[in-house]
């Protein structure tokens, strides 16, 4: 049976990391899972999208999610939205995203976010974009996301 590219690619990839941990701390390969990433459609460029995905530390030290790279915008953040004394939600930064092993994180609407600001592109419904999620031990993780359409400012409520 022929492999298949992607598993060479994996097969290669092992090789690399068995060569980095003879000689440092091995990175999580594969310790991270991101499932449903998604955004809102959004037509203003300029303007702010939240993505939301589910991650899950599927090995056996604590990851952390430190921040995230997209080309098609200038800034890119960790948020969480709280409501505040008033009922109004208020987003604030979040240094870092600790997961334990064998823990599941939600991003969604109203809670932990990654924040992209200034939009380069229109976020087209149907469409995937690329963005780069970084994790504190150097450690890039690739994830797409889908732009869903939106039917409110942004804001789900269920
Ligand atoms: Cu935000």
């Amino acid at each position: 049976m022929r492999p298949k590219a992607r598993e060479i690619g994996v097969a290669a990839l092992a090789v690399l990391f068995a060569l980095a941990a003879s000689a440092q701390t091995p990175p999580p390969t594969g310790d991270v899972r991101i499932e449903n990433a998604w955004t809102h459609a959004n037509s203003e460029i300029g303007g702010a999208a939240g993505v939301y995905f589910s991650l899950t530390n599927v090995g056996a030290k604590t990851i952390e999610l430190i921040g995230a790279r997209a080309d098609f915008a200038s800034i890119e953040t960790l948020h969480k939205t709280n409501i505040d004394t008033k009922g109004v939600p208020r987003m604030s930064a979040v240094p870092e995203l600790k997961v334990a092993p064998g823990a599941t994180v939600q991003l969604q609407p109203d809670g932990l976010h990654v924040m992209l600001i200034d939009l380069e592109l229109p976020l087209v419904e149907g469409e995937t974009l690329s963005l780069r999620l970084k994790f504190e031990d150097g450690e890039d993780v690739l994830v797409a996301v889908s732009i869903r359409a939106t039917d409110t400012a942004g804001l789900v409520t269920e």
